[in-house]
């Protein structure tokens, strides 16, 4: 099944107002490349400013709260999401895991959250260092996969992000082959929870990913785009990384 191609920039805690004037840089290179999809998620301060700059540009959050609404002092719901005009959301990013602790049922019910509430689903899964050099990556990530992945999910509205922990931010990647193989197995995997739909979900590779590196990447079988840190926050960096789809 031909799966269209996307190019994620997450911008974790980086960016201001003034920052997004990138954004102008960035909707053209989506613009110049019309058969590549291209969102970026900014802090959640910036996404409604994000959405008047670039209305063409696919905007989303970096995590959301499974609850509608209630006493969850500093979490943002999938509604107000929706209302800054958010279209996706990054849940589950390896980052959250550790920092916040989040397990991989909280994840799910994040996901499914923001499935039901209208927005695309970015579930990350990754290994750490120490999983992969004890040879348990593969089972690390379809455990998570299993675990994160929620009632409803279909290749319209989720998103996989494998992003190796090790390899986030740190310009270290995994070889070529690795990246394949564990996109295969995520693969395999996701055809075992959803069935034929597992066909038409895009995988997404994270982690280092960088203009001098993405074309070998996103080339990739069973590779359908990139979940991009560093490199997406100029439209210097992330124009040639769409373009290399
Ligand atoms: C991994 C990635 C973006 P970077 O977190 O999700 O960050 O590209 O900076 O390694």
């Amino acid at each position: 099944m031909a799966r269209r191609k996307l190019v994620a920039g997450n911008w974790k805690m980086n960016g201001s107002l003034a920052a997004l004037a990138e954004l102008d840089g960035i909707d053209a290179a989506a613009r110049a490349n019309p058969g590549v999809d291209v969102a970026i998620c900014p802090p959640f301060t910036l996404i409604a400013p994000a959405v008047a700059r670039a209305p063409g540009l696919p905007i989303g959050g970096q995590d959301c709260h499974a609850a509608r609404c209630g006493a969850h002092t500093g979490c943002t719901s999938v509604e107000l999401l929706r209302e800054a005009g958010a279209a996706l959301v990054i849940v589950g990013h390896s980052e959250r895991r550790a920092d916040q602790h989040e397990t991989s049922e909280e994840v799910r019910g994040k996901a499914g959250a923001a499935i039901a509430g209208g927005l695309v689903a970015i579930v990350c899964v990754g290994e750490t260092e120490a999983e992969r050099d004890a040879g348990q990556a593969l089972a690390v990530v379809e455990r998570q996969l299993a675990e994160s992945l929620p009632a409803g999910a279909d290749a319209a509205t989720l998103v996989v992000a494998y992003e190796p922990v090790w390899a986030i931010g740190t310009g270290r990647t995994p070889s070529c082959d690795d990246i394949a193989c564990v996109h295969a197995a995520l693969r395999a995997r996701l055809r075992t929870l959803i069935g034929g739909e597992a066909d038409g979900v895009r995988i997404l590779y994270g982690g280092s990913v960088k203009p001098d590196n993405a074309a070998e990447i996103l080339n990739l079988p069973d590779v359908d785009g990139a979940l991009v840190g560093g490199a997406s926050l100029t439209a210097a960096q992330f124009a040639p990384i769409i373009a290399a789809c």
